[in-house]
Protein backbone atom coordinates (compact mmCIF):
# COMPACT_ATOMS: atom_id res chain seq x y z
CA UNK A 1 0.00 0.00 0.00
CA UNK A 2 1.51 3.49 -0.79
CA UNK A 3 1.30 5.73 2.11
CA UNK A 4 1.78 9.63 1.75
CA UNK A 5 3.71 11.14 4.96
CA UNK A 6 1.79 14.27 5.05
CA UNK A 7 2.76 17.34 6.51
CA UNK A 8 0.14 20.24 6.99
CA UNK A 9 0.20 23.09 4.21
CA UNK A 10 3.50 22.09 2.66
CA UNK A 11 4.72 20.68 -0.63
CA UNK A 12 3.49 16.96 -0.23
CA UNK A 13 -0.34 18.37 -1.36
CA UNK A 14 1.20 17.66 -5.07
CA UNK A 15 1.56 14.37 -4.04
CA UNK A 16 -1.70 13.68 -3.06
CA UNK A 17 -3.01 15.50 -6.43
CA UNK A 18 -0.75 13.70 -8.48
CA UNK A 19 -2.13 10.20 -6.88
CA UNK A 20 -5.49 11.37 -7.82
CA UNK A 21 -4.46 12.37 -11.65
CA UNK A 22 -3.22 8.26 -11.28
CA UNK A 23 -6.43 6.96 -9.71
CA UNK A 24 -4.48 4.97 -7.28
CA UNK A 25 -5.38 4.11 -3.62
CA UNK A 26 -3.02 4.88 -0.91
CA UNK A 27 -3.63 6.25 2.75
CA UNK A 28 -2.33 9.44 4.50
CA UNK A 29 -0.62 9.76 7.74
CA UNK A 30 -1.08 13.13 8.60
CA UNK A 31 2.01 15.06 10.27
CA UNK A 32 1.28 18.75 12.16
CA UNK A 33 3.43 21.66 11.82
CA UNK A 34 4.66 22.92 15.20
CA UNK A 35 2.55 25.89 15.81
CA UNK A 36 4.99 28.39 17.50
CA UNK A 37 8.46 26.86 15.01
CA UNK A 38 6.21 25.57 12.02
CA UNK A 39 8.55 22.87 12.11
CA UNK A 40 7.62 18.87 11.42
CA UNK A 41 7.73 16.53 14.26
CA UNK A 42 10.03 14.44 14.95
CA UNK A 43 7.87 11.25 14.52
CA UNK A 44 8.85 11.95 10.60
CA UNK A 45 11.84 11.41 11.43
CA UNK A 46 11.52 7.88 12.23
CA UNK A 47 9.78 7.37 8.05
CA UNK A 48 13.19 9.28 6.91
CA UNK A 49 16.03 11.08 8.54
CA UNK A 50 15.76 14.23 6.95
CA UNK A 51 12.02 14.44 8.66
CA UNK A 52 10.99 16.53 5.54
CA UNK A 53 7.71 16.00 4.16
CA UNK A 54 6.84 14.86 1.64
CA UNK A 55 8.14 11.31 1.95
CA UNK A 56 6.48 8.33 0.40
CA UNK A 57 6.12 4.54 1.61
CA UNK A 58 5.03 1.92 -0.69
CA UNK A 59 5.77 -1.78 1.10
CA UNK A 60 9.31 -1.69 1.59
CA UNK A 61 10.55 1.39 -0.65
CA UNK A 62 10.98 4.81 1.19
CA UNK A 63 11.16 7.77 -1.14
CA UNK A 64 11.33 11.46 0.06
CA UNK A 65 11.87 14.57 -2.26
CA UNK A 66 9.06 15.86 -4.36
CA UNK A 67 10.21 15.32 -7.58
CA UNK A 68 12.00 11.65 -6.90
CA UNK A 69 8.34 10.47 -5.66
CA UNK A 70 6.59 12.01 -8.62
CA UNK A 71 9.19 10.60 -10.93
CA UNK A 72 8.64 7.18 -8.76
CA UNK A 73 4.81 7.65 -8.83
CA UNK A 74 5.11 7.90 -12.99
CA UNK A 75 7.75 5.19 -13.69
CA UNK A 76 6.24 2.49 -11.12
CA UNK A 77 1.94 3.50 -11.87
CA UNK A 78 1.72 5.85 -14.81
CA UNK A 79 1.40 3.32 -17.41
CA UNK A 80 2.95 5.81 -19.73
CA UNK A 81 1.07 8.87 -17.95
CA UNK A 82 2.48 11.75 -16.82
CA UNK A 83 6.14 11.35 -18.25
CA UNK A 84 6.67 12.05 -21.65
CA UNK A 85 8.63 9.79 -23.75
CA UNK A 86 12.00 9.14 -23.45
CA UNK A 87 14.12 11.95 -26.57
CA UNK A 88 10.76 14.02 -27.39
CA UNK A 89 11.14 17.61 -26.27
CA UNK A 90 8.34 17.29 -24.13
CA UNK A 91 10.36 14.90 -21.88
CA UNK A 92 13.52 17.19 -22.20
CA UNK A 93 10.96 20.21 -20.76
CA UNK A 94 9.48 17.62 -17.78
CA UNK A 95 12.97 17.15 -16.66
CA UNK A 96 13.87 20.46 -16.67
CA UNK A 97 10.93 22.11 -14.79
CA UNK A 98 10.72 19.17 -12.39
CA UNK A 99 14.30 20.54 -11.05
CA UNK A 100 13.75 23.80 -11.96
CA UNK A 101 11.22 23.98 -9.29
CA UNK A 102 13.47 22.95 -6.19
CA UNK A 103 16.72 23.69 -7.21
CA UNK A 104 16.20 27.21 -8.80
CA UNK A 105 13.27 28.34 -7.55
CA UNK A 106 12.52 27.27 -4.42
CA UNK A 107 15.76 28.62 -2.78
CA UNK A 108 15.61 32.50 -3.03
CA UNK A 109 11.56 32.22 -2.22
CA UNK A 110 12.38 30.37 1.13
CA UNK A 111 15.27 33.09 1.33
CA UNK A 112 12.30 35.84 1.22
CA UNK A 113 10.74 34.05 3.55
CA UNK A 114 13.39 34.02 5.91
CA UNK A 115 13.87 37.79 5.96
CA UNK A 116 9.99 38.39 6.32
CA UNK A 117 10.25 36.57 9.26
CA UNK A 118 13.71 38.25 10.55
CA UNK A 119 12.09 41.84 9.57
CA UNK A 120 8.84 41.30 11.51
CA UNK A 121 10.29 39.31 14.62
CA UNK A 122 13.48 42.20 15.32
CA UNK A 123 13.10 43.93 18.61
CA UNK A 124 14.13 46.23 19.55
CA UNK A 125 13.75 49.37 17.85
CA UNK A 126 17.56 49.55 16.86
CA UNK A 127 17.75 45.73 15.82
CA UNK A 128 14.90 45.88 13.66
CA UNK A 129 16.69 48.92 11.58
CA UNK A 130 19.85 46.86 11.52
CA UNK A 131 18.34 43.56 10.47
CA UNK A 132 16.13 45.95 8.14
CA UNK A 133 19.14 47.00 6.13
CA UNK A 134 20.74 43.98 5.80
CA UNK A 135 17.30 42.09 4.67
CA UNK A 136 17.39 45.00 2.11
CA UNK A 137 20.77 44.42 1.05
CA UNK A 138 20.58 41.03 0.37
CA UNK A 139 17.18 40.85 -1.04
CA UNK A 140 18.05 43.71 -3.27
CA UNK A 141 21.36 42.63 -4.18
CA UNK A 142 20.74 38.80 -4.89
CA UNK A 143 17.61 37.36 -4.13
CA UNK A 144 14.92 40.01 -5.35
CA UNK A 145 16.32 39.79 -8.79
CA UNK A 146 16.44 36.31 -9.20
CA UNK A 147 13.05 35.61 -7.68
CA UNK A 148 11.91 38.58 -10.35
CA UNK A 149 14.22 36.92 -13.46
CA UNK A 150 12.70 33.38 -12.41
CA UNK A 151 8.82 34.45 -12.22
CA UNK A 152 9.37 36.48 -15.93
CA UNK A 153 10.84 33.69 -17.05
CA UNK A 154 7.79 31.22 -15.96
CA UNK A 155 5.08 33.32 -17.12
CA UNK A 156 6.80 33.83 -20.48
CA UNK A 157 6.77 29.99 -20.96
CA UNK A 158 3.74 29.77 -19.47
CA UNK A 159 2.36 32.59 -22.94
CA UNK A 160 3.15 29.61 -25.12
CA UNK A 161 2.53 26.32 -23.45
CA UNK A 162 -0.41 24.88 -22.09
CA UNK A 163 1.74 22.65 -19.06
CA UNK A 164 5.13 22.78 -18.32
CA UNK A 165 5.89 19.92 -20.99
CA UNK A 166 3.65 21.19 -23.26
CA UNK A 167 0.41 20.27 -24.30
CA UNK A 168 -0.26 17.32 -21.62
CA UNK A 169 -0.56 17.70 -17.89
CA UNK A 170 3.11 15.62 -16.37
CA UNK A 171 5.04 15.77 -13.83
CA UNK A 172 6.31 18.68 -14.18
CA UNK A 173 2.94 20.75 -13.44
CA UNK A 174 2.65 18.63 -9.73
CA UNK A 175 6.42 19.85 -9.06
CA UNK A 176 5.71 23.54 -10.33
CA UNK A 177 2.37 23.77 -8.71
CA UNK A 178 3.73 24.26 -4.96
CA UNK A 179 6.05 27.57 -5.75
CA UNK A 180 3.33 28.77 -7.83
CA UNK A 181 0.21 28.63 -5.75
CA UNK A 182 2.50 29.91 -2.67
CA UNK A 183 3.57 33.09 -5.07
CA UNK A 184 -0.19 33.94 -6.56
CA UNK A 185 -1.70 33.46 -2.76
CA UNK A 186 0.68 36.32 -2.05
CA UNK A 187 -0.76 38.35 -5.17
CA UNK A 188 1.30 37.57 -7.83
CA UNK A 189 -1.31 37.12 -10.39
CA UNK A 190 -2.14 40.40 -11.13
CA UNK A 191 1.20 40.73 -12.11
CA UNK A 192 2.10 37.37 -13.57
CA UNK A 193 -1.58 36.45 -15.50
CA UNK A 194 -0.32 33.27 -17.15
CA UNK A 195 1.25 31.72 -13.78
CA UNK A 196 -2.53 33.44 -11.98
CA UNK A 197 -4.31 31.03 -15.24
CA UNK A 198 -1.93 28.48 -14.50
CA UNK A 199 -3.27 27.70 -10.43
CA UNK A 200 -6.84 28.31 -11.61
CA UNK A 201 -6.52 25.38 -14.20
CA UNK A 202 -5.08 23.36 -11.47
CA UNK A 203 -7.09 24.26 -8.89
CA UNK A 204 -10.12 23.35 -11.30
CA UNK A 205 -9.67 19.73 -12.20
CA UNK A 206 -11.30 17.32 -10.05
CA UNK A 207 -8.27 15.39 -8.85
CA UNK A 208 -7.15 18.78 -7.44
CA UNK A 209 -10.06 19.36 -5.31
CA UNK A 210 -10.05 15.28 -4.04
CA UNK A 211 -6.99 15.70 -2.68
CA UNK A 212 -7.48 19.41 -1.24
CA UNK A 213 -10.27 17.71 0.46
CA UNK A 214 -8.11 14.64 1.75
CA UNK A 215 -5.18 16.56 2.33
CA UNK A 216 -6.67 18.83 5.27
CA UNK A 217 -4.86 22.21 5.91
CA UNK A 218 -3.43 23.77 3.03
CA UNK A 219 -3.61 27.55 2.65
CA UNK A 220 -2.28 28.23 -1.02
CA UNK A 221 -5.49 26.90 -2.66
N1 LIG B 1 13.09 19.66 -1.59
C1 LIG B 1 12.24 18.95 -0.67
C2 LIG B 1 11.79 19.93 0.40
C3 LIG B 1 11.07 19.27 1.55
C4 LIG B 1 10.66 20.29 2.60
O1 LIG B 1 11.42 21.18 2.97
N2 LIG B 1 9.40 20.16 3.08
C5 LIG B 1 8.90 21.07 4.07
C6 LIG B 1 7.41 21.23 3.88
S1 LIG B 1 6.96 22.20 2.51
C7 LIG B 1 9.08 20.50 5.48
O2 LIG B 1 9.06 19.30 5.65
N3 LIG B 1 9.19 21.41 6.45
C8 LIG B 1 9.19 21.07 7.83
C9 LIG B 1 10.55 21.08 8.46
O3 LIG B 1 11.53 21.51 7.83
O4 LIG B 1 10.64 20.66 9.63
C10 LIG B 1 11.05 18.37 -1.44
O5 LIG B 1 10.66 18.93 -2.46
O6 LIG B 1 10.54 17.31 -1.04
Amino acid sequence: MITVHHLNNSRSQRILWMLEELELDYEIKHYQRDAVTNLAPSTLKLIHPLGKSPVLTDGDITVAESGAIIEYLATTYGNGRLLPKAGTEAQRQCSYWLHFAEGSLMPPMVAKLVFDKVRANAKPFFVKIIANKIADKVMGGYFGPNILANMQFIEAHLGHNAWFAGDELSGADFQMSFPLEAAVAKGAAMQYPNIGAFVKKVHSRPAYKKALSKGGQYDYA
